[in-house]
């Protein structure tokens, strides 16, 4: 995968006491050091790692890219030989350890955040080590979780988006999240409050009933792609809609969280093809680096980030737009976006 990557640099390393592979992807330095979260999870071998770490990595150079943030694209993955709540703390602080060395030895060329299995906590641990950390908690000098920003924006990218297609508002639309954690439960309290119906899928039972108290109905993670709805949210993990399921996904919109929910290089047209709208997702998730590199960044304050987080569905209705004209697939007219705003090529 390195030989086909055309990103800046990969660097790794392996830690013999925990099984831990630890990656870190440069995608673009471009437009400035490379920023992104830092994803702790399982893979099944340390080629999957890699290349997932190389894709997210490429995800951020487009996100920061879109938004005129003055950062490139990065981003880390830390493997994990076991499922994280089955580390000891023990073993979660040498791992936080050896990444802020790795880190703090690429110089301030990347920069961390949050992301999946990380938290502002986390982060905090890892300022203890290295400076080059976005997203500590409030309490330590950080801005805290960009989770509420992100729904700012997947909400203002689905407002565009029921415009697009001219439903006007998302008032009676059904609307189903395929996770409720801290970006899907703030988007589903939104859409609810624009009338739309909510339909949660998730495999925490303790998120469920929270959802259930709401009042939003629930269908099993394993129906979430045939269960139909007018707009699909992914906000779990990303590589869910390969070409088969764009094929039949009983949806008229997709617009979500997750990173990189587009399974392989053809889903996108595919989804273009049946009339399904899709939100390219490195600009409807991108207020989370809007919330840190704005407010950490650029001194931004939390009215500037919000001003602009609500202005992403601009963004998307650009590409929407530059879509049809060209007939080109929405990701790929976001890329072009992206392109014009910054030293990324398209
Ligand atoms: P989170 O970890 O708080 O929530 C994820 C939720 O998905 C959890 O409730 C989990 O139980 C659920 N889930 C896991 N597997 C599932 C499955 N198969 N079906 C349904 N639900 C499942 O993460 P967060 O912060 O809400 O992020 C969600 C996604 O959005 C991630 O992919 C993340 O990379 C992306 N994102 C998050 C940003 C942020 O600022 N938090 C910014 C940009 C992207
Ligand atoms: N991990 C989040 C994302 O994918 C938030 C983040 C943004 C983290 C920028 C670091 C830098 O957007
Ligand atoms: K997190």
């Amino acid at each position: 995968m390195i030989d086909e990557w055309p990103g800046a640099s990969t660097v790794g390393r392996f830690d013999p006491e925990t099984g831990v592979q630890f990656v870190i992807c440069l995608d673009s330095i471009l437009n400035g050091p490379a920023a992104g979260g830092t994803r702790a999870t399982h893979y099944a071998d340390r080629a999957s790692a890699i290349e997932d770490a190389q894709r997210l990595a490429g995800a951020m150079t487009l996100k920061m890219a879109v938004c005129g943030l003055p950062m490139g694209g990065g981003k880390s993955v830390i493997s994990l030989p076991v499922p994280r709540e089955q580390l000891t703390s023990r073993e979660w602080e040498r791992i936080l350890a050896i990444h802020a060395e790795n880190i703090e030895m690429l110089g301030g060329n990347y920069w961390t955040g949050p992301d999946v299995n990380t938290t502002s906590a986390d982060m905090d641990v890892l300022a203890g080590k290295t400076r080059y950390v976005f997203g500590r908690s409030e309490a330590a000098g950080g801005v805290g979780s960009s989770a509420p920003t992100t729904a700012l924006g997947v909400h203002s990218a689905m407002r565009a988006t029921a415009a697009h297609l001219g439903w006007g508002t998302l008032d009676g639309r059904t609307v189903l999240i395929q996770g409720v954690g801290a970006v899907g439960a703030d988007l589903a309290s939104r859409v609810a409050d624009d009338g739309a119906r909510v339909i949660v899928a998730d495999p925490s039972p303790a998120r469920l009933a929270e959802a259930e108290r709401r009042g939003y109905a629930v269908v099993s993670t394993s129906d979430v792609l045939t269960t139909p709805c007018d707009v699909f949210a992914p906000c779990a993990l990303g590589g869910i809609i390969d070409s088969s399921v764009a094929a039949t996904l009983p949806a008229h919109a997709v617009v979500g969280a997750a990173n990189n929910p587009l399974a392989d290089a053809t889903a996108s047209q595919v989804l273009a093809d049946r009339g399904v709208v899709f939100a390219p997702d490195f600009v409807a998730n991108a207020g989370g680096a809007l919330h840190l590199v704005g407010r950490e960044v650029l001194g931004w304050g939390a009215e500037e980030v919000d001003a602009r987080a609500a202005g992403l569905g601009k963004i998307i209705k650009a590409a929407y737009d530059l879509a049809d004209r060209e007939r080109i697939p929405t990701d790929a007219a976001a890329r072009f976006i992206a392109a014009g705003r910054s030293a990324v090529p398209a």
